[in-house]
């Protein structure tokens, strides 16, 4: 079995859950922040069948589409702490980050 980790923009998060709740597929949505834009974005942890790991991908990368940011409150210059840049600085966000990770173990108790 495998645990999904998607972050996905907020906008793209009720669509996805639609479309995996439709095809059979579990979901828990947390509502995140990014570290770098400080804004919210959404945390989706999906657990899958191996053979079902690309089934769910395919419906990530269908829905999640990449948009332009404006990172109101500008973040620090390279992760320096205390550098700000003076400007807002436009960032292309998503479709969406994905972890793959193994589980060793699911239970329902
Ligand atoms: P944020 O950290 O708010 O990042 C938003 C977008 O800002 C990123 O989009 C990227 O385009 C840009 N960005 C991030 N860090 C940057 C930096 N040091 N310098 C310049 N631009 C930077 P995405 O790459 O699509 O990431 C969207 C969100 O996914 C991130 O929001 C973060 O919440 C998460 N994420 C991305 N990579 C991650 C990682 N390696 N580990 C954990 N979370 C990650």
């Amino acid at each position: 079995m495998k645990l999904i980790i998607a972050i996905v923009q907020d906008e793209d998060s009720s669509r996805l859950i639609s479309h995996l709740m439709n095809d059979g597929f579990s979901a828990t949505k947390l509502a995140t922040t990014g570290g770098f834009l400080r804004a919210g974005n959404t945390t989706l942890l999906i657990g899958v069948e191996d053979d079902k790991l690309q089934n769910v991908m395919n419906i990530i990368e269908k829905v999640c589409r990449s948009r332009k940011q404006i990172a109101a409150q500008p973040p620090t210059i390279s992760g320096v702490s205390g550098v700000y840049s003076p400007y807002p600085i436009e960032v292309m966000v998503g479709g969406a980050t994905v972890f793959v990770l193994t589980v060793d173990q699911f239970v329902k108790l």
